[in-house]
Formats: structure tokens, sequence, C-alpha cells
């Protein structure tokens, strides 16, 4: 059992201009003041070291290549890697990531205290479109720049707990929870770019948005009694507005942290690991309560 200070670093915008280097020096920054916080693992966004680019449209998706990293860490990152090491420091950050074999994915890695990456997780649900689309209000071409992820949820003991990623959009789906619960998982992390409107209902309100993404993962946690830590990467990027609203979430589905601002911001809680397993004894014992026979739908079509 683990008792540790979770920290979450929500990202600010990061304009199409801004170099690797300048987000990393903004992440070496809430890497610091989570330190001096007593923070042991922190938790960044989705895509946090470019712009949230799907929304934008390219006829040769190889246009979109510079936003991809091909090996990590690499020399933007390091610096990062080595201060976390430093620090003795674990954390979590999402990247678009363009392997030897020329796939494309949304992917985040987990980096243990000493510095290397023990988890590797390639989005699953990707939202969107693939092609150009006249009807929306704004662009969300992740079908276009990304393939499914090939990792599945998987889980890894770092640091004394069990850990498991998502990306953003399969925060939405409580097959996501459910499949890293069924592994004992004690801390979901989730980097997130949520636009703040939705591009099919324009009208749809922010408070809405901020509600069904805190009502998502609130009843994750809940229902797998497991810690969460959703962050967002917010604000306005290129005249596109996203979202706030990052939150650390504790095994009973409360919130236990929550961002005020849609800059870089950090937020911290204790957490305990210990909290996970009267869930996981009791009311969300799976072994003993639940009736596979009935489920087989789920996972047939
Ligand atoms: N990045 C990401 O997955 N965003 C989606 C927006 C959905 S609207 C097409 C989300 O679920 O927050």
């Amino acid at each position: 059992m683990v008792k540790m200070v979770l920290g979450g670093a929500q990202m600010g915008p990061i304009q199409k201009a801004d170099s690797r280097e300048a987000v990393v020096a903004r992440m070496m920054e809430l890497m610091r003041q989570a330190h001096a916080q007593g923070v042991e693992f922190l938790v960044y966004p989705e895509l946090c070291l470019t712009t949230f680019f799907p929304r934008w449209y390219a006829e040769d998706i190889s246009e979109f290549d510079h936003y991809f990293e091909t090996e990590m860490p690499n020399a933007a990152t390091q610096p990062l890697f080595d201060l976390a090491r430093e620090c003795g420091m674990g954390f979590t950050f999402g990247y678009a990531e363009l392997t030897p074999d020329g796939h494309h994915y949304n992917t985040s890695v987990i980096v243990d205290r000493a510095g290397e990456i023990v988890l590797t997780y390639r989005k699953t649900h990707l939202p969107g479109h693939a092609e150009y689309d006249p009807e929306r209000t704004h662009q969300h071409l992740e079908k276009r720049y990304f393939e499914p992820g090939d990792t599945g949820f998987g889980v890894v003991r770092s640091d004394g707990m069990v850990m498991g990623m998502a990306i953003c959009n399969d925060r939405r789906w409580p097959e996501t929870f459910r499949v890293l619960g069924l592994q004992g998982v004690e801390l979901v992390t989730i980097g997130y770019n949520t636009p703040s409107q939705n591009s099919q209902s324009g009208d749809e309100g922010l408070e809405k948005r901020l509600y069904h993404s805190e009502l998502s993962v609130t009843a994750g946690a809940y229902q797998n009694s497991t810690y969460v830590a959703s962050i967002a990467k917010a604000g306005t990027e290129d005249g596109h507005h996203l979202m706030g609203g990052s939150i650390l979430v504790d095994p009973d589905g409360f919130v236990i942290a929550r961002a005020t601002t849609e800059e870089d911001e950090l937020i911290t809680a204790e957490m305990d690991t210990e909290r996970c397993a009267f869930g996981k004894s009791t009311v969300f014992n799976f072994a003993a309560h639940r009736r596979i026979e009935h489920y087989g739908l789920i996972a047939s079509q």
C-alpha cells in the first residue's frame, strides 16, 4: 500500500508557433512547483508538446508529421526526464507518436522515479472524423491523423501502485475503466484536449461539457474503486477554445482537487491506495459479483 501526494499539471494553451523547448520549459516549471509541494507522481495532459493540431486540415497528412515524436525521450524532452529523476518523481504525459515503421498514434507514457518509461498506451477511442466536414463549426480530425491504438488498456505496478492510462475521449467509455479495473488499477491517468463547443451542436455550452467530463471520470473512479487524475490542456489555442476543469478523484468518486484557471496550474491531493482496497473487496469485488454470462453483447458489437 502506498501513501503519496498526487499532482495534476494542467497546461494552458500551446500555440502553433510555440516550440517544443518552450513547452518543456513550462512543464519543468510545473514539475518544480510539484516537487516543492511533495508531489511524487505528476500527470500532464494529452498531446502536451504541441498545439491540438487535429483541428486543422492537411490534404497530405505527412505535412503534419512535424507534430509527431519519432523517439521518446528525445532532445526536447530529455531535460524533463532528467529533472524528474533528480526530483525522484514519476510522471505521465501525452504526445503524438510516429513509429519507425510509419504508424501514427496518440500516445501517452508512464515514467517511473528512475526516469524509465515503464508503460506505453496508444489511444483507443479516436473521436471526430477523417475528412474535411464543412457542416461542422470546427474540425476534429483525429481519425485522419491517428490510427486506433494497438496497445489496449494495460497496467503497470510502478513505484508501489497499479497504474493505467486512458486518453481524452477514452474517459467517456465505461469499458475503458472496467478493463483497467479488472486488472486491479489504483490510479487511472487521463489527459485531455476538449473543445469547449461541440462541433455539431455549437450552442451546447461549456457547463454541459464540463459536467459530462466530470460525470464520466467520477463514475469510473467509484465503479472501479480507483483514484483518477483527469488533466486538461486548456485555454485558447490560435482562436480555438479548450475547456479546463482538471480534477483529481478519489475511489469514492469524490473530487479531491480541482483546477480553477485555464492556464498552467498545479493541483495536488494526498492518495492512499489502501482506500482502493475497500471497494475492490466489497461492492466492486468483481470476482464475487459480476455476471459475465450476460455481458457478451458488449464485446461482440
Ligand atoms: N481529444 C479528444 O478526444 N477530445 C474529444 C472531443 C470530442 S468532440 C469530437 C473528447 O471526448 O473530449
